[in-house]
């Protein structure tokens, strides 16, 4: 018997159900990098980082899919272990068939719960297992009534995969019998048809037959719907959400844990924000990032992608006033810098400013601005050769084609300056200059 058990725990309003290391591990991005598969030591740093951040369920693959796996499990165990004393008790549930072979196997592994499943809809019963309604529930019922006998003590929940495509009555049929054995009901939308309507809809219908019964919810990306309905679930009452950093999934993903906790934010939904770290979001996403060899992507809200400008208009307004452009605030989701890339769409009023104020020319408006003109026509060659970054280019035009000068400081006030916006013991990169507002002006983006 586990030192703690979920008959003890209080759920809060919005429970994530990470399940970047069964689902997130099947997503094709990694065999884009022939990664293939997340190390050991990848998914010991993930489980360190989602504790760590607040989230209290972690779905795991069935220890009997593959010896690999089995040790994985005792390997997330043991970090899990080692961090209840700092952040309280974190469950690992076990994704099941609805095989006794593979409830044994999660069992002996010491799950403290399991996540069943067995495909309801016409479909993956035709195509996938060959089981009528009436097996499912003769079998199903079966395995959870030994379950809930022998181990009363594991948090358990059934779903029925590809409850989208599922009939209500066919769903309702299955889940009626399963009721009174399960914590949990899954409504995967398992090929992404779900619409955010039919999803309330069904949160509510299930929400009036089953008052008893907690919902979880697990969204697929196959429309780009993944986010909304992840979010109208949540608001229709479903209290249990799976998610993954970065949504990756099968296909092209579910929905990113962070993207629907800045989505509840922004709507001020903070009672199912209790217990998350919301600061630690983007370190999060660039760590699962880094695992999959990949940036974060661009459709993710929680990235520095989302505080990047190129525009001239644009970036002349965000330098003023970020709330031009920037909605709403990252900055408490972790991403504490905006970016302005200079390139071929910058407008004289950034090549005036990089210039002048960042960069130490003595420069005017006039000659900004047939800088400016110029610049924009021969970025475009740069992209060809590389050789050169934007903002080598400018400022070889401002020398060589304009012969601009930077400000000589004279000797005894070089010692005044308290801090060096190009401070040349971080940038790597030339072309990075950190402004007091948090901008910073870079070249390229990176
Ligand atoms: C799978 C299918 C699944 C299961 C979801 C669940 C889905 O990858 O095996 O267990 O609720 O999308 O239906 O991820």
């Amino acid at each position: 018997m586990p030192a703690f058990t979920f008959r003890q725990y209080q759920p809060r309003g919005l429970e994530i159900i990470d399940t970047t290391l069964r689902d997130g591990s099947q997503t094709p991005l990694l065999h884009d990098h022939y990664k293939y598969f997340l190390t050991t030591e990848d998914k010991v740093e993930i489980v360190q980082a989602l504790i760590l951040y607040g989230v209290k369920f972690i779905e795991l693959f069935s220890p009997n899919v593959s010896p690999r796996e089995a040790e994985d499990f005792q390997a997330v165990r043991q970090t899990r272990d080692g961090m209840i004393m700092q952040k309280g008790y974190t469950f690992l549930l076990a994704h099941v068939r609805a095989h006794p072979d593979d409830v044994a196997a999660a069992i002996k592994a010491g799950a403290d719960g399991l996540n069943f499943y067995i495909g309801t809809s016409e479909v993956s019963r035709t195509h996938k297992h060959g089981k009528s309604l009436s097996d499912i529930i003769t079998s199903s019922r079966k395995l959870l009534e030994d379950v809930r006998g022998n181990h009363p003590e594991l948090v358990l929940r059934f779903s029925g995969e590809d409850a989208f495509r599922t009939s209500e009555a066919d769903l309702f049929r299955v889940y009626d019998e399963l009721a009174p054995l399960v914590d949990r009901f899954g409504t995967p939308d398992t090929v992404g048809v779900a619409t955010p309507t039919g999803v309330a809809a069904r949160v509510r219908a299930l929400r009036k037959n089953y008052p008893n019964v907690e919902l979880e919810g697990h969204f697929h990306e196959d429309r780009g719907f993944s986010l909304i309905n992840a979010l109208e679930a949540t608001r229709a009452g479903m209290r249990y959400m799976n998610t993954t950093l970065l949504g990756v999934a099968e296909r092209s993903g579910i929905t990113s844990m962070t993207a629907l906790l800045y989505n509840l934010f922004i709507d001020k939904e903070y009672d199912k924000l209790e217990g998350y770290q919301l600061h630690g979001s983007y370190p999060i996403n660039v760590l699962m990032a880094d695992k999959m060899r990949k940036l974060i992507p661009s459709r993710e809200p929680v990235s520095l992608t989302n505080r990047t400008h190129t525009a001239g208009v644009h970036a002349k307004a965000v330098v003023n006033d970020a709330s031009t452009y920037e909605a709403h605030p990252l900055d408490q989701f972790g991403v504490t810098e905006s970016e302005i890339l200079l390139g071929p769409l910058s407008g004289w009023n950034i090549i005036h400013y990089y210039l002048k104020e960042i960069s130490g020319f003595e420069i005017d408006e006039a000659t900004a601005k047939l800088i400016a003109a110029k610049f924009k026509e021969a970025v475009y060659g740069i992209h060809f050769n590389g050789k050169l970054s934007p903002s080598e280019l400018l400022f070889n035009m401002a020398e060589q084609d304009f012969g601009l000068r930077r400000v000589i400081v004279p000797e005894e006030f070089q010692g005044a300056v308290v801090q060096k916006m190009n401070d040349s013991s971080k940038g790597e990169d030339v072309g990075e200059v950190r402004h007091a507002t948090g901008v910073i002006l870079r070249s390229k983006h990176s």
